[in-house]
């Protein structure tokens, strides 16, 4: 790779390679069918899927950009029973508090067609949870804080990433929010700096597993062009 400066700092070639209409054309209509197809699954099977492919998926989220590249995320991977099983706990505890006293009868209304509940016992079944923790401000190894920028919109392109790559792998998730969700602070132990973001089981599919039948908006119901 040919380095060059710019100002003293290293700049790199951008590798990319131009390609026809047609094939380009081709080729995101494979990925468009390919992602289209991913959904939020909430049955899973515990069968148990591959630390070594889990980390490659993590390693795919952190090729995100983010604000003047801090990164600033954490990828907490749980899949020892007994953290589950206090994440479940403290979860259905928060969710069952949301059901009857938190949500309104529209959002209620909203999520009928989901068919959840406050239970939530693919929380143990799932062989992996990942608790994505956006980061305020970094530390470095004297403590001393790091400024960090556009966290959540940077944390939640990573989430992107990580969701694209979940699928990519074979693998299922669900993109989970039990409010509040500063008990995973507590039970994973996590510093002040940093605040759990989404939850995310990851696993492989139950056995004849179904996901709602639900439609997206159309293109042109979500695109305003300027010309
Ligand atoms: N967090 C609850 C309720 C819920 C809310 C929304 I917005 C959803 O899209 C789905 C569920 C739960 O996970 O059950």
């Amino acid at each position: 790779m040919e380095k060059v400066s710019i100002n003293g700092y290293p700049f790199v070639p951008l590798k990319s390679s131009t390609i026809s209409e047609k094939e380009a054309e081709v080729r995101l209509q494979n990925f468009t069918n390919h992602l289209v197809e991913r959904r939020s699954v909430r049955e899973f099977s515990s069968k148990p899927v591959s630390i070594h492919l889990i980390k490659k998926i993590i390693a795919c989220a952190n090729a995100a950009p983010s604000g003047a590249n801090k990164q600033p995320w954490t990828f907490c991977l749980v899949s020892n029973p007994e953290i589950k099983r206090k994440i479940r706990i403290a979860a259905e505890a928060e969710e069952k508090e949301s059901y009857e006293n938190r949500m309104n009868d529209e959002w209620l209304d909203d999520i009928k067609p989901l068919q959840t509940d406050w239970q939530k016992p693919f929380l143990e079944i799932a062989p992996y949870l990942i608790i994505v923790c956006k980061q305020s401000y970094g530390l470095d190894k004297h403590s001393t804080k790091i400024q960090h920028y556009y966290v959540n919109e940077s944390v939640g392109l990573a989430c992107g990433f990580l969701l694209a790559a979940i699928h990519q792998a074979g693998l299922v998730a669900l993109t989970h929010t039990p409010s509040p969700m500063n008990f995973l602070s507590k039970i994973l132990n996590r510093p002040e700096n940093e605040k759990p973001f989404l939850l995310i089981p990851v696993g492989y599919p139950a056995e004849n597993c179904l996901v709602p039948d639900l439609k997206k908006k159309k293109v042109e119901d979500i695109l305003v062009e300027y010309t």
